[in-house]
């Protein structure tokens, strides 16, 4: 069996590597050549903990080959990027580029499986281009949607460990991709449609939105209410039935910021509480921001001088090192904006420099700022004493005060 994957990403890399570990032969492709380049030499692109080791493993071992153009194979994964156009529109072109570089490869009794987050109806479109192009081989290959459910920082367990879901356009196709996957997943493969598998991704990370912005929506009320919403959630979740999540500055990441869009681009009417949760998170963190702003007005007011200003944390959440779509950052890159790049200190124990933001180190700018906004629940925030001296902005519950 020899399996081909479009697509050398955060997902399409750690997957293909894993395939290659259980006995699959690997051909990676990626349209960057020098992701090609370091996977053939055996270095992660990505960070993922424990992953280069596998890497080197399945290159030394001839398991896995990158290069910028697919091969013959007997099944192709789709794992390239849907972004946005427009107004939150998705995206499909990446998916329909790779189909169409793999569509003169394919052969009767092939596996085609898209993996990308996709909006519903995907799958049945690249079926309808695979046919138009290749009619011969209606009816005689396998086409299924499989998406991926990972948490970075803990991929080589969740994609063995997690169930995944698994949708054909038919029920060869179902079983086909079950067949496959069940070489290296360990959780249970649940089947179904394509449409629901489609869908199903997409309403795992809107649901998650849509539980995350009800926090959010809690913290302002609470605020006005004089209320500690830290508090007020631990008794709430002392009911048997009631599991509310945490509020934070907003919602970032490159998948439950994005999804619902998915969702509410095609179904506008229909999708109420799921567009309303993403404007409620995106209006959390410009509400984190005028408190920021508003808190060194008045510092100057009382003082007569201008505050020192930490902000704790650049990262979308908590432990990790990765910016992409974070509210964090946003926040410290709009306060800088409108103070005039008055004396901000910027704090994010998990990198080592930024090419835009100076770094100042957590311990060093708690102890000189006057105010202090914590934007990201790092471990290491927490071992911070409470100063009441300082004034101290908590967005994500450091001290839950
Ligand atoms: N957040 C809160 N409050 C919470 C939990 C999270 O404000 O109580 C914020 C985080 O700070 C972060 C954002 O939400 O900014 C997203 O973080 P996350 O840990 O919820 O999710 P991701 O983006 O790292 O990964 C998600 C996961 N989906 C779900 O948990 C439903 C993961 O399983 C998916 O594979 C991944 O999206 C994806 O690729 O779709």
């Amino acid at each position: 069996m020899k399996a081909c994957f479009m697509g050398l990403g955060y997902i399409g890399l750690p997957t293909a590597i894993i395939a290659a570990k259980h006995g699959v032969k690997v051909h990676g492709v990626d349209i960057n050549p020098r992701v090609v380049e370091l996977t053939n030499a055996g270095h992660l692109h990505i960070i993922e903990p424990g992953m280069e080791e596998m890497l080197k493993e399945v290159v030394r071992f001839g398991m896995l080959h990158a290069a910028t153009e697919p091969e013959v194979c007997d099944a192709y994964f789709m794992v390239v990027p849907t972004p946005f156009k427009g107004d939150h529109e998705p995206d499909v072109s990446y998916v329909e580029s790779a189909t169409r570089m793999v569509l003169p490869l394919l052969k009767e009794g092939d596996l085609y499986v898209i993996e990308s987050t996709s909006p519903v109806g995907t799958t049945e479109q690249m079926a309808d281009i695979i046919y138009s192009e290749r009619p011969e081989l209606k009816g005689k290959i396998y086409i299924a949607y499989c998406p991926e459910r990972v948490l970075p920082g803990n991929v080589i367990y969740e994609l063995v460990h997690n169930d995944r879901v698994i949708g054909g356009i038919d029920e060869p196709s179902t079983d086909k991709a079950i067949e496959f996957y069940s070489q290296f997943v360990q959780g249970t493969l649940h089947r179904t449609n394509c449409r629901t598998a489609e869908m199903c991704k997409l309403t795992e990370n809107s649901s998650r939105d849509v539980q995350i912005a009800f926090a959010n929506e809690l913290s302002m009320v609470c605020e006005r209410a004089g209320i500690n919403v830290w508090r007020l959630i631990e008794l709430a979740n002392k009911h048997p039935r009631v599991n509310i999540l945490q509020p934070g500055c907003g919602v970032g990441g490159h998948c439950i910021a994005v999804d619902p869009y998915f969702i509410t681009a095609a179904f506008p009417k229909e999708a109420q509480i799921i567009g309303k949760a993403r404007e409620i998170n995106n209006y959390k963190s410009e509400w984190c921001v005028e408190r920021v702003k508003n808190a060194m007005l008045r510092f100057e007011l009382d003082n007569k001088r201008k505050p020192h200003v930490a902000m704790m944390g650049l990262a979308f959440k908590p432990n990790i090192d990765d910016l992409r779509e974070s509210p964090a950052k946003h926040i410290v890159t709009s306060v800088m904006q409108s103070c005039n790049n008055a004396d901000i200190m910027v704090v994010e124990p998990n990198i080592t420099e930024h090419k835009v933001f100076k770094l100042t180190d957590y311990a060093t700018a708690y102890e000189q700022a006057d105010i202090v906004v914590f934007l990201t629940a790092h471990d290491q925030f927490k071992t911070l004493p409470w100063r009441d001296d300082k004034v101290i902005l908590d967005f994500c519950g450091i001290f839950k005060r």
